[in-house]
């Protein structure tokens, strides 16, 4: 029995590459969220082209190594976006995005305009929790580096929630012949108290998306996961 605890000890913390991590805004540490997320659904751009290791599920899988990148023929698109949930309620303190590994190449991918959105039921109404403009603030624009992080906090947060959406309105700009989309990792933080079963990841989605709706503008089109 030991043998087989041990194995699973070992097989339990090979999942995934978090680890605990603080993220320190205004003099207070918040602790990364490492207890997994589930991606629900998302939307892409009609047109859109994704390569079959860039999918959406690189968003939140854990490893900063791989990126979601969605190549658009054109700017007409209104909305890219990605819900998903944890596997525990959280206070959201902010959230860490990576740029892509080949940023500093493809320089116009990252994103320029969005917002973030939460509720804490499934039946609940979608709460905007934070929203960013590069324009309006210089500051919050992602660094043009290739695997490189940035932190976007939103610390007057108290409530608690479980379901999250990313939602990028626009991009920096057109990367060579294409108007594409890419991020390697989103991470949110906050000071929800993890325990230790919580700290494996849980990366079981499906690759078997299927469309179940258009968003208002025709060219976009949604998927369930
Ligand atoms: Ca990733």
């Amino acid at each position: 029995m030991r043998v087989v605890m041990t194995f699973l000890l070992a097989l339990l913390t090979s999942v995934g590459t978090w680890a605990d991590e603080t993220v320190n805004v205004g003099g207070t540490d918040y602790t990364l969220f490492t207890g997994g997320y589930t991606i629900d659904g998302y939307i892409i751009p009609h047109n859109a082209n994704t390569n079959s290791g860039e999918k959406y599920t690189k968003f939140v899988d854990g490893s900063k190594d791989n990126k979601w990148c969605v190549v658009n023929s054109s700017s007409s698109w209104s909305t890219i976006s990605i819900d998903f949930h944890t596997t525990t309620p959280i206070i959201p303190k902010g959230y860490v995005l990576t740029t892509g590994g080949d940023t500093k190449t493809y320089t116009k991918r990252n994103p320029k305009t969005w917002k973030v959105y939460a509720k804490a039921e499934p039946a609940d109404e979608w709460t905007e929790i934070d929203s960013r403009d590069i324009t309006a603030v210089p500051a919050d624009a992602l660094p043009v580096d290739d695997t490189t992080d940035k932190t976007y906090s939103m610390t007057s947060n108290t409530a608690s929630y479980k379901y999250f959406r990313f939602e990028v309105m626009n991009i920096v700009g057109k990367s060579g012949n294409d108007w594409t989309f890419q991020l390697a990792e989103m991470q949110l933080f906050g000071t929800a108290v993890q325990d230790a079963q919580h700290n494996m990841r849980f990366a079981s989605v499906s690759d078997l998306a299927t469309p179940y709706a258009y968003t208002g503008n025709p060219i976009d089109i949604a998927y369930t996961v």
